[in-house]
């Protein structure tokens, strides 16, 4: 019998403040598609916080706009964790324009977007991405293997 086993991964995901509102819902859903949130924040960004967490994004002509979304109420961070994390949680998410995300209504952006700007959720490119964010956004966490994050100096 052959056997494969994927490395646990994590990913950041991200509800944003228009759908701050359906937060127990999306987290239902993450649920649902088998991954752990390893650790959660929920905090109102400072336009400072905004802007470095899209700070890829500041030559883009909707950084502006991106920013005063932001930074508009509420945010919900959360490390992901589970097999295939990066992948998995951006498929689960779909496109950018919620409209295009409408082409599988199962996507959390064709449920919860409402607009290209007002998308919902956000999740990492790729692993490296993610770990940038995750150190931006909850510090200094130390990953043990299966996944779970512990903060520094906790046993
Ligand atoms: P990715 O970079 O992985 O594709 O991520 P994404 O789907 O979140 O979209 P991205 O193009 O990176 O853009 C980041 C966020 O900026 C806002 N946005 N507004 N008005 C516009 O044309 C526009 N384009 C992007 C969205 O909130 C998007 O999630």
């Amino acid at each position: 019998e052959l056997k494969f086993f994927f490395p646990v991964e994590q990913t950041v995901a991200v509800i944003k403040p228009d759908a701050y509102g359906t937060k127990e819902e999306i987290i239902k859903k993450i649920h649902e598609a088998g991954f752990r949130i390893a650790a959660r924040k929920e905090t109102k960004l400072t336009r400072e916080m905004a802007e470095e967490f899209y700070a890829d994004h500041k030559d883009k002509e909707y950084f502006n706009d991106l920013v005063e979304h932001m930074v508009s109420g509420p945010t919900f961070f959360m490390i992901l964790s589970r097999e295939d994390a990066v992948e998995g949680w951006r498929a689960l998410i779909g496109p950018t324009d919620p409209e295009k995300a409408k082409e599988n209504p199962e996507t959390l952006r064709a449920q919860y977007g409402t607009d290209v700007l007002r998308n919902a959720v956000h999740g990492s490119s790729n692993p490296d991405h993610a770990k940038e964010s995750i150190r931006k956004i909850f510090g200094d966490l130390k990953f043990i293997p299966d996944g779970t994050v512990k903060e520094e100096g906790e046993e």
